[in-house]
């Protein structure tokens, strides 16, 4: 049997980038099955489809799996705006079937009500600004390259999936006090919306715990640590990170269940074929200037 969580939240996918994890992420949403899932942002990094991202066969099947969750267990499936893929800011609100596109929503669990957001609104208002800009540049593109290269060589000798970026993350001293800074901001937002929680993205630093009273929560991201966040039936949060999940006893009770169903869905066979994607728009310009990322 699949786990079966009320709702799941993703965030900072950054399909259409070399260090998205699409295939990771796609394994992941196959282990569970949800009600609700929350696509909190930066899912598609429209940003670097325009500059030299490319479109993969691997990113369409994201959006495949997500359509199967509609369509199989009736998933009501929400995509918020993240800075990202803030093309979406022209379509939004939209709401086609049990698909709904929208800027941020308030979620309720356990009589609690949850503001939940991409997160990048307080971009502009931190004043530790330095460590945003060294996320746009070519030291964070490099450092992702280079975390690829070392699990590359760890998948090799049979060791697990190590972080190297949230590992050089935590030894700088501005990149610690950006997250403590940012963190506080937001809870500060929620309960200035009359809110118990905040569920955001954009840090790519999953985290769970009380802020000032506040229950803070992050889903992490799938270029870096590959976490999400959960909720089950009663209403209790939990942070998922991909390489803690035990796929082996999963695969075993599936096979369990393969004789039991019969109505077994038939994956990956039906792949919507999409060849071009053009994120191409006259404002190209736009984004030379500072280019942040994160
Ligand atoms: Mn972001």
């Amino acid at each position: 049997m699949k786990t079966h969580f009320k709702t799941i939240i993703v965030s900072d996918v950054h399909l259409g980038t070399k260090g998205s994890k699409a295939k990771e992420i796609v394994r992941f949403l196959k282990q569970y099955r949800c009600d609700n899932l929350i696509l909190n942002g930066d899912i598609i990094d429209g940003w670097q489809l325009k500059k030299s991202g490319t479109w993969k066969r691997k990113h369409t099947r994201f959006f495949n799996r997500i359509l199967k969750m509609i369509e199989n267990h009736d998933t009501q499936v929400f995509y918020l705006r993240g800075n990202h893929d803030d093309f979406l800011d022209q379509i939004l609100p939209l709401q086609i079937g049990k698909l709904s596109i929208q800027t941020d929503m308030i979620y309720e669990s356990k009589g609690k009500k949850y503001f939940i957001t991409h997160g990048d609104i307080f971009d502009s208002i931190t004043t530790n600004l330095r460590w945003i800009a060294y996320l746009g540049d070519i030291g964070y593109t490099f450092l992702l390259w280079l975390n690829r290269v070392v699990n590359h060589y760890r998948f090799k000798r049979g060791l697990p999936y190590f972080s190297l970026s949230q590992y050089v993350k935590a030894k700088v001293k501005s990149a610690v006090s950006y997250i403590d800074q940012y963190e506080t901001e937001l809870a500060k937002m929620a309960r200035a919306k009359g809110c118990d929680g905040i569920i955001c993205g954009h840090i790519h630093k999953a985290e769970n715990r009380e802020i000032e009273g506040i229950h803070y929560l992050n889903s992490g991201d799938w270029v870096e640590t590959m976490s999400a966040l959960a909720e089950d039936h009663e209403g209790n949060w939990q942070l998922i990170y991909y390489s803690e999940i035990d796929f082996k006893s999963i695969q075993t009770d599936q096979i369990g269940s393969f004789f039991e169903d019969p109505k077994k869905e038939v994956e990956e066979d039906s792949i919507i074929p999409l060849r071009q994607v053009s994120f191409r728009s006259s404002q190209d310009d736009d984004l030379n200037s500072p280019a942040f990322r994160s």
